[in-house]
């Protein structure tokens, strides 16, 4: 049976009505470390780290129907991790958070455990152009979830490690 009585997970809603376009423009991102340091790039510092591909992704959406496949093109979170966070940093799951409130977690053995083929990405392109806004601008892609798009976070601009 299902414990209620607990505060629920904002992190990992059992579903969720999308937002087709968030609250406000800002597009930087925020990496908060497990100390507390604050360090912000703009979305275009993106294209100066190492770039993965993830074809034939399909987003199931709740608002939009399921469309795809497409190609999206980023950076993994592993990738983004080892570039940002010192070795010795302690930390168990990121939090992905989008603009509006929206987010998800995912954990260091998910970031470390998914595949070359399949990493976890932030995404910046999407079938090799920038995305729109209204397509997320910055966009989580989680290739392990394919249930109702809960994971693929839109308008992401803060990650932090906890
Ligand atoms: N920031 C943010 N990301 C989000 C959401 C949201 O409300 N805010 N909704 C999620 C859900 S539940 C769905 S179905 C998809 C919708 O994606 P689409 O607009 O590309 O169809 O976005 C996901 N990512
Ligand atoms: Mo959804």
């Amino acid at each position: 049976m299902k414990d209620h009585s607990h505060q629920v997970d904002r992190l990992a809603p059992e579903s969720h009505e999308p937002n087709f376009a968030p609250p406000y423009a800002k597009a930087d991102i925020s990496l908060l470390g497990p100390d507390g340091t604050t360090s912000t790039f703009k979305p275009e510092h993106l294209s100066s780290l190492p770039r993965s591909k993830l074809s034939g992704c399909f987003i199931v959406s709740t608002g939009h129907g399921t469309s795809g496949p497409f190609e999206f093109e980023g950076v993994t979170l592993r990738d983004l991790v080892q570039m940002h966070f010192p070795k010795s940093f302690d930390w168990a799951h990121l939090e992905i958070l989008a603009a509006d409130g929206f987010g998800t977690r995912v954990r260091k053995d998910e970031i470390y455990s998914s595949s070359d083929v399949e990493p976890i990405l932030l995404a910046d392109t999407i079938d090799n152009r920038p995305m729109t806004r209204d397509e997320g601008l910055i966009r989580l892609i989680v290739p392990s979830e394919r249930v109702d798009a809960l994971r693929q976070v839109k308008w992401i601009s803060q990650i932090r490690a906890a």
